[in-house]
């Protein structure tokens, strides 16, 4: 294990580092909170890039450069973060990249939202998309066709084809439940590509524990912006509501749990609609309720395809784990179709 205060003494901080905590759930990057002396809350927050996923690290923090500048212009509360000592935003160790940024203190994060929380988080994601819309730089695509579903089901292909680990076998209903679908659920890249629908920069990874909220319930900050990038409307709400709405959690091992629940739904849209007010099209606006089927359906079919490749993109806490995660984004699918 790297030395974690070293790491942070590479960066432009000039207080005593005390000491360095694990934090966060996230499945991609590592996360810590940093203590400095003095402080009785943490004051920074380090986070290990995971460069296997982000493999153009100068692009993601150009990205997020472009974002929080452009936010900060507007006035609007975000993510700041701290340049390394070499000048730019990030430290190279040798092996891993490493960037630090200001702890957000007296925030909250849920897991679970209400439906009066999620109206505000409609808006807020709303009013994000809208801040962002007039950003004159255009930002690089950091995971090339990241929330494309017909790419995405490609993968899912090549993945049954190559059968890695031997586990196509024990996956064939949801195989053959995902393709049946196929039609119905790639209409949004129809649609782009006969120019009726349009990409915006969108957020694309909104789950409800990337937003940070104060004790009253307004929203103080969006963080993880990691996969800033142009993409349909419909990730920022979909991606909202597959965990929002989700009654039980997103790797659920008991399908019971699993509700798509329409209170948190219909609050969401309205604040939605409300934040995105006099920018989006119609043709964005009658494909949201797609847009609520596509992500637990699109994260079903990236579960499924880490599972049968053997593991290698989600972290997982135990073997069967992404098994766990698609069953459960599926039940979560399934429930979703019904009542939409
Ligand atoms: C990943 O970084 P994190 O854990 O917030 C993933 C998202 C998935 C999510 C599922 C870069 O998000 O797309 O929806 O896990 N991020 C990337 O929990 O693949
Ligand atoms: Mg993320």
């Amino acid at each position: 294990m790297e030395n974690l205060k070293e790491i942070v003494s590479k960066f432009e901080i000039n207080e005593n580092i005390a000491d360095v905590k694990p934090m966060g759930e996230g499945l991609i990057n590592d996360t810590y909170k940093v203590f400095v002396d003095g402080f009785e809350k943490p004051k920074y927050v380090l986070q290990r890039i995971n460069n296997a996923i982000f493999q153009d690290v100068d692009m993601l923090m150009d990205n997020i450069n472009k974002v929080t500048t452009h936010l900060r212009k507007k006035n609007k509360n975000t993510l700041q973060f701290i340049s390394a000592k070499n000048g730019k935003l990030y430290h190279f160790d040798g092996k891993k990249f490493w960037r630090v940024m200001v702890f957000v203190p007296d925030s909250i994060t849920y897991q679970a939202v209400t439906p009066e929380y999620s109206y505000i988080a409609g808006k807020s994601f709303g009013e994000f998309e809208s801040l962002l819309s007039d950003m004159k730089e255009p930002l690089g695509e950091i995971i090339p066709d990241f929330h494309n579903i017909e790419f995405r089901l490609k993968q899912l292909r090549d993945a049954v084809a190559e059968d890695r680990v031997g586990r196509v076998k024990e996956v064939r209903y949801y195989l053959d439940e995902i393709f049946k679908r196929e039609e119905k659920m790639t209409i949004g890249e129809r649609l782009f590509r006969e120019g009726k629908l349009p990409k915006r920069v969108c957020h694309c990874d909104t789950k409800v524990n990337n937003m940070l909220f104060d004790k009253d319930g307004n929203v103080l900050c969006i963080i993880d912006l990691d996969t800033v990038m142009p993409s349909f409307v419909f990730s920022d709400y979909g991606d909202f509501l597959r965990t929002a709405a989700n009654t039980g959690a997103e790797d659920d091992p008991n399908l019971d749990n699993i509700d798509f629940n329409m209170e948190i739904f219909k609050a969401f849209t309205k604040g939605y609609l409300e934040g995105t007010k006099g920018f989006l099209l119609p043709i964005e606006k009658e494909n949201l309720p797609y847009a609520a089927m596509l992500f637990p359906y699109m994260q079903t079919v990236r579960f499924l395809a880490d599972y049968i490749n053997g593991d290698t993109y989600y972290k997982i806490k135990y073997p069967e784990h992404n098994l766990v995660r698609t069953k459960a984004q599926w039940r979560l699918f399934e429930r979703a179709e019904m009542k939409l």
